[in-house]
């Protein structure tokens, strides 16, 4: 049976690339009948990270014009989320977009509220589209930020461009019902070897928004320098921020700064984690406090990228002093729950005096009501039940779970995205593997340790380290794509996951990091 001209319309809008989803032209009369093609892949063609669960309707789609108009309940959170989708749609298409805050939903409305099942958890939710509505409904604010993200991506790439284009715009009839398979999903960026302004910051937390990652972590500190005020300790930044690798002006971000990034983030659902590393990677503290040091000469800046050889002295009381006040101060700026402390690459210490430090630290962060990060170094201490591991390099991580404590995955032959593509990448180090794309895409955390499976793992965060990445361009192209493979690791579950699938969805996002003016890297394994 040929099909209708509403489902013809649906298939295009589901299928149309960037610049071929404007409007609904009617599509031509068919001289044979189509093949079928509405399949479950069809809508979710566009979708990164796939949902847990999407079917396509076989109805027109939704198409937003000049009359459109968004209805919310009441909730001041859900209203938020409206007011930043009508921007979106406003700045592509001119139109007017009214939202409209506990009224009644009516006809051509988007409509966003709180309800649902309880078993969408705390990010989940549920999305359908038909030609008379686009609804949103979670049990959780967070989850209809989510929904809104994933309509976003429903809609053609033109949806990204700030030129009020003045055309309707498609979005195919779905259903989708969707969740993450892990509550820990995190983008890890090294402000400590090159500085990023609170602007770049931001740019980042916006991609990682994108692809509803929910942690941005931040190294925070270095040898290199030290990136965050401490007013009890002022020469932390006044002599220790002042450098960078290969030199340079360095920088910090003031309280005020901190807090914008902090709200930044956690106005787009992601937790903020600071990072203060300790007790080697340290030299910007050293330099500008020398009594936490046991050498006797004093350090000066540091430019280069070697690790493992600063350290605090572990043995001198003024060093937990100093950690006391940091941790106090940072404390009472984060709102998150955690405060990693690093804890890796230490060369200079013995193993006993490792692992009384890093008991006396996480004694320190619990005192100020946070629950400890470190590196999967820290393992080799006796951990509380609530801190988490970082896993990097081994699985010496799973010595966690002695303890209770869980990990996050972050292996860095798989989602260390400051690793090279191929040996012909510029920026990047090489030292844990090339990481093409499907590298960073085809692992299974719950497998990758053997003996930690998914009950042991909070989730997974994917770290760019900034030897060679001196701004947001270059951080993007190594972010890009591989950064949406790991969300896509961390939210789909596994069943769901197939590389086939992921490639051809993942092409389909480049022209919206074109309209975004977002760098990234054109892997040879993708038909872009
Ligand atoms: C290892 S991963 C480090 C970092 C480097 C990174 C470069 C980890 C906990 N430590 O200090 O920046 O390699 O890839």
């Amino acid at each position: 049976m040929a099909p209708s001209r509403a489902q013809r319309l649906a298939l295009i809008l589901a299928l149309c690339g960037a610049a071929a989803c404007g409007a609904p032209t009617p599509a031509p009369a068919p001289a044979a009948p189509q093949p079928s093609r509405t399949g479950p892949n069809i809508g979710a063609s566009r979708v990164v990270p796939m949902p847990e669960s999407l079917s396509v309707a076989t109805g027109a789609p939704f198409i937003i014009d000049s009359t459109t108009s968004i209805v919310t309940d009441g909730d001041a959170e859900v209203w938020r989320t409206a007011d930043w989708l009508a921007g979106l749609i406003r700045k592509s298409t001119d139109f007017r977009i009214p939202v409209n805050r506990g009224g009644a939903a009516t006809p051509k409305s988007v409509r966003l509220r709180i309800g649902g099942s309880a078993s969408l958890g705390d990010e989940g939710y549920e999305l359908s589209v038909s030609a008379d509505s686009i609804v949103i409904v979670a049990p959780r604010p967070a989850g209809i930020y989510h929904g809104a993200q994933t309509l976003r991506q429903l809609l053609p790439a033109d949806i990204e461009s700030d030129i009020g284009l003045g055309r309707p715009m498609g979005a195919p009839a779905v259903r989708i019902v969707d969740k993450p398979r892990y509550a820990w999903r995190g983008a890890m960026l090294d402000v400590a070897r090159h500085f990023f302004t609170v602007h770049e910051v931001k740019q980042f937390i916006d991609i990682a928004a994108m692809y509803k990652l929910n942690v941005v972590h931040l190294h925070l500190t270095d040898d290199q320098g030290w990136r965050v005020q401490i007013d009890s300790r002022p020469r932390l930044t006044s002599v220790g921020s002042q450098s960078q690798v290969g030199g340079g002006p360095g920088g910090f971000y003031t309280k005020q700064d901190y807090a914008e990034i902090v709200k930044y983030a956690s106005d787009r659902y992601i937790t903020f984690v600071p990072e203060i590393e300790m007790p080697s990677h340290i030299n910007a503290a050293l330099s500008a406090y020398p009594e936490i040091s046991c050498s006797v000469r004093p350090a000066g800046v540091y430019t280069g990228t070697d690790v493992g050889w600063s350290a605090l002295c572990v043995d001198k009381e003024e060093t937990y002093r100093l950690i006391d006040d940091v941790i106090r101060e940072l404390a009472a700026m984060t709102p998150g729950p955690y405060i990693h402390i690093g804890g890796d690459e230490v060369a200079t210490l013995n193993r006993e005096q490792y692992v009384k430090f890093i008991e006396r630290a996480q004694d320190i962060v619990a005192k100020y009501n946070k629950q400890m990060i470190g590196w999967e170094e820290i393992t080799k201490a006796r951990l509380r039940p609530t801190t988490l591991a970082q896993q990097w390099k081994s699985d010496s991580a799973s010595a966690a779970l002695q303890s209770g404590a869980k990990l996050i995955m972050s292996p860095s032959d798989k989602i260390y995205i400051d690793m090279k593509y191929n040996a012909n990448t510029e920026l990047g180090l090489d030292w844990a593997a090339l990481i093409e794309l499907r590298r960073s895409y085809d692992w299974n955390p719950a497998t990758y340790v053997p003996g930690v499976g998914d009950q042991n793992i909070v989730g997974v965060e994917a770290p760019l380290w900034s030897e060679t990445v001196r701004n947001i361009t270059s951080a993007e192209y190594l972010m890009m794509p591989r950064l949406p493979a790991a969300a896509e690791v961390g939210w789909t579950p596994q069943a769901l996951r197939n590389w086939e699938s992921f490639r051809t969805r993942i092409a389909g996002q480049a022209p919206r990091w074109n309209y975004l003016g977002i760098n990234w890297h054109r892997s040879p394994e993708v038909a872009w």
